[in-house]
């Protein structure tokens, strides 16, 4: 197999692409990436001239492997459980509920994505958050206390061992820390074990080290 390449956004800021980096990571898949900067002409349209060229979406990320291009996050990262089926829960329903706690941040948290944009290396404090900005980040806690309720004998990770859902939340725990959002106990305990991910890690020097930047997002609340 040719190795596949990933194609991913500026990594401080791109949630979607930090997902199927960490999955092929976590599962030992080896990849080459290329960073397409996010922010100039054409972002937020699908308009990026470079993204256009490689992502028939014009969105990233997007994995070219031999044969086709996979251009959705969580396409990408259903293609990697295929080859590291550990990713998913071993238990039926255990893996349906995971498939649900991914598949609701795939399509969901659409007020947490737009007003607490991701922005890893930034740190703001608390805001007075608009009414379905609260909701989306109630509904988080609840979702990670229920689960970890269910499955923290299993490990630390949201169903005990690490799997797709854990790369889904990782973003969330880095907007949380970025916008100052206090959590409860065993919320924070699950958000730090994702910011304490070896994979991660790297992914956040790399973050911090970026030289591109992207003004609208880090002019939120200052
Ligand atoms: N549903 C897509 C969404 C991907 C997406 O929105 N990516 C953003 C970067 S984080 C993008 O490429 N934006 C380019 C643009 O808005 O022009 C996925 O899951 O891969």
């Amino acid at each position: 197999m040719t190795r596949p390449t990933l194609y991913i956004g500026n990594k401080n800021y791109s949630s979607w692409s930090l997902r199927p980096w960490l999955a092929l990571r976590w599962a030992g898949i080896g990849f080459d990436e290329v960073l397409l900067p996010l922010g100039g002409p054409g972002y937020g349209k699908s308009q990026i001239p470079e993204v256009r060229a490689v992502s028939p979406s014009g969105r990233v990320p997007a994995l070219h492997l031999e044969g086709g291009t996979i251009w959705d996050s969580l396409a990408i990262a259903e293609w990697v459980a295929e080859q590291a089926p550990e990713l998913y829960p071993s238990d039926p329903l255990a893996r349906a509920l995971c498939r649900a706690a991914v598949a609701e941040m795939h399509s969901g948290f659409a007020a947490l994505r737009r007003d607490l944009s991701m922005n890893i290396r930034r740190r703001v404090g608390p805001h007075p958050w608009a009414e379905d900005v609260r909701a989306d980040i109630e509904r988080a806690v609840e979702l990670f206390g229920d689960l970890r309720d269910r499955f923290g004998d299993a490990g630390p990770w949201l169903f005990g061992v690490r799997s797709l859902a854990d790369a889904f939340y990782t973003p969330v725990a880095t907007r949380f820390r970025t916008y100052g959002v206090s959590l409860p106990p065993a919320a924070q305990a699950y958000a730090d074990t994702l910011l304490a991910d070896a994979d991660f890690r790297a992914w956040e020097a790399a973050a911090e080290a970026e030289p591109f930047t992207i003004p609208a997002t880090d002019s939120l609340y200052a």
